[in-house]
């Protein structure tokens, strides 16, 4: 496949040039069975390009030069590999409005709410783990005199990595980056949905890392996803992607007795207390339900308990904020929110709407769907605010990965906290209070993985990020998520005697 990589700003002329193709052993290639599927975008329904329909067969080839390839790269000093996965973060700084394009068009986020940021912060994942080669750091032991025994770092070997649709490349950067500076090589099963940013992304990186470092294919879960997770030469699974899909994954890779770092759905409440500054806690609602994202997140604020004293208020600004957001196309500078990714995910979503009408909740659909005829088949979706919803109505006990927040009143302080962590997941949580004590209280109770008070979800690569229950298993971005996930620790006893 000819490559330009030069920055391209029209989405739709590289969508179209980026045809099916995997990336193995540094090569753009073609199925093995000659199979592809075409890639739609949401606002419109148009089939935007193509993507190599990858099975047991190239899941074999890119397998086989990812370990052919793992010596070498793991023998290169750790401080070297970081400087390339750096370059690789630095190239891809230079097409962050390009990859923010294309990744709006194949996902329907909006391009100024979300894909460019989410173009950005790829970029920046790999510039810090890029710095992190010279931590890769162990220990030395005295427990004898006469002998002297340390502890190394090494490489698991060939990491498989699969990644969902909803953030393909922060996600996929959370996990190769550390993966590779660690002196591993990768192989990533890209999602159905989003495959063609993410293809790009391996273009640009395919300039500065040797050839099998870093393979890429994409496919369909159980034909190319299964199986890289049973592939034998695999030494790791880092997923993320649905609770029942991580359960399959993790009872394949104990079958085989390697690792699965896990990172699933979320149920993530946020607590408005009566003294909170209701402003701010408004402007952490709309930002922690990602709703400029249709809430499509796994740390989305969907359950949000606000004290009696100031429920109708907060609910009316809350409407009133998601009202003004304005719906459309999402290259357009001026929309804020843009699509559902698939008619399955939508129809899903809207199951979980009327499940909540049937219990007899208050459903508050608000912002308009664009007018557009242009948008007519566009995949999109008014958010919902319900309100008097019972704690077991179905949108407001699962995942809905949809625009759908469930507002619920509380008086009782120790209530509400037992009431936030009656889930069954455990990713993120928020308190909003001006008193400290009652802060500090919430942050230990709480159980997530994530908790902040007076704020909602920050992602940044240096903070452990990942959940408890079903929310996963292991963390992610950080220094401690490559040391821990990416490599094992060999001790090694010298007997001086
Ligand atoms: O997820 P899947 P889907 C949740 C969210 C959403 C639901 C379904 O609630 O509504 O999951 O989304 C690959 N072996 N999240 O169907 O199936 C698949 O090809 C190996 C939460 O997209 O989990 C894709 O690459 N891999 C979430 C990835 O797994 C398999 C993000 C995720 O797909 C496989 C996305 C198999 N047997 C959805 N089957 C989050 N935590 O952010 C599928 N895959």
């Amino acid at each position: 496949m000819p490559l330009d990589t030069t920055p391209q700003t029209d989405p739709f002329a590289l969508a179209q040039a980026l045809s099916g193709a995997h990336l193995i052993d540094g090569q753009f290639a073609a199925a093995a069975s000659g199979k592809s599927f075409d890639v739609i975008n949401p606002a419109t329904g148009a089939v935007i390009g193509q993507a190599a329909e990858g099975d047991t067969a190239d899941v074999e080839r890119a397998v086989s030069a990812a370990r052919r390839a793992q010596t070498d790269w793991a023998r290169m000093p750790a401080r070297q590999r970081g400087k390339l996965v750096a370059a690789c973060g630095a190239r891809l700084n230079e097409h962050v409005e390009e990859l923010g394009r294309l990744v709006a068009l194949e996902t329907g986020k909006a391009l100024r709410t979300e894909s460019r940021v989410e173009a950005s912060v790829l970029a920046d994942m790999f510039v810090f783990f890029g710095g992190l080669g010279s931590e890769l750091k162990g220990e030395s032991v005295p427990f004898n005199p006469d002998m002297m025994t340390v502890t190394v770092r090494e490489p698991v070997g060939v990491v498989g990595v699969i990644i969902p649709w909803n953030v393909p490349l922060l996600l996929m950067a959370m996990k190769i980056a550390p993966a590779l500076v660690a002196g591993n090589t990768v192989v990533v099963k890209s999602a159905e949905e989003a495959p063609l940013t993410v293809l790009r992304v391996c273009q640009i990186m395919n300039e500065i890392l040797p050839a099998g470092v870093f393979n890429m294919l994409s496919g369909f879960g159980p034909e190319c996803g299964a199986p890289l997770v049973h592939h034998a030469s695999v030494g790791k699974v880092s997923f993320t992607g649905s609770v029942e899909t991580g359960r399959i994954v993790a009872r394949a890779a104990a079958d085989r007795l390697i690792p699965a770092t896990l990172e699933l759905g979320g149920k993530s409440p946020m607590i408005i207390m009566d003294d909170a500054d209701l402003d701010r806690a408004v402007d952490g609602a709309v930002a922690g339900m990602r709703f400029t994202r249709q809430g499509q997140s796994c740390t989305a604020s969907s359950r949000i308990y606000v004290h009696d004293s100031i429920h109708d208020v907060f609910v009316e600004r809350l409407r009133a904020r998601v009202d003004a957001m304005v719906m459309g196309d999402p290259l357009d500078e001026a929309t804020d929110i843009g699509t559902i990714i698939s008619s399955q995910q939508r129809e899903k979503v809207e199951g979980f709407i009327e499940a909540g009408r049937a219990s007899g909740a208050t459903a508050i659909p608000c912002s308009a769907l664009p007018s557009d005829p242009a948008l007519a088949k566009g995949l999109f979706l008014r958010p919902v605010i319900f309100t008097d919803i019972a704690a077991d109505a179905p949108p407001a006990r699962e995942e809905v990965f949809g625009p759908v927040a469930c507002v619920f009143r509380f008086s009782d302080y120790d209530a509400v906290i037992e009431a936030a962590n009656d889930s069954e997941f455990g990713l993120a949580a928020s308190i909003w209070t001006r008193d400290l004590k009652t802060a500090m209280d919430a942050t230990r109770r709480l159980e997530a993985g994530f908790v902040q008070v007076n704020q909602n979800l920050v992602v940044q690569p240096n903070l452990s990020y990942g959940g408890v229950k079903a929310s996963g298993l292991g963390k992610e971005a950080s220094l401690e998520s490559m040391l821990e996930h990416f490599t094992h620790k060999k001790t090694i006893i010298f007997n001086m005697t």
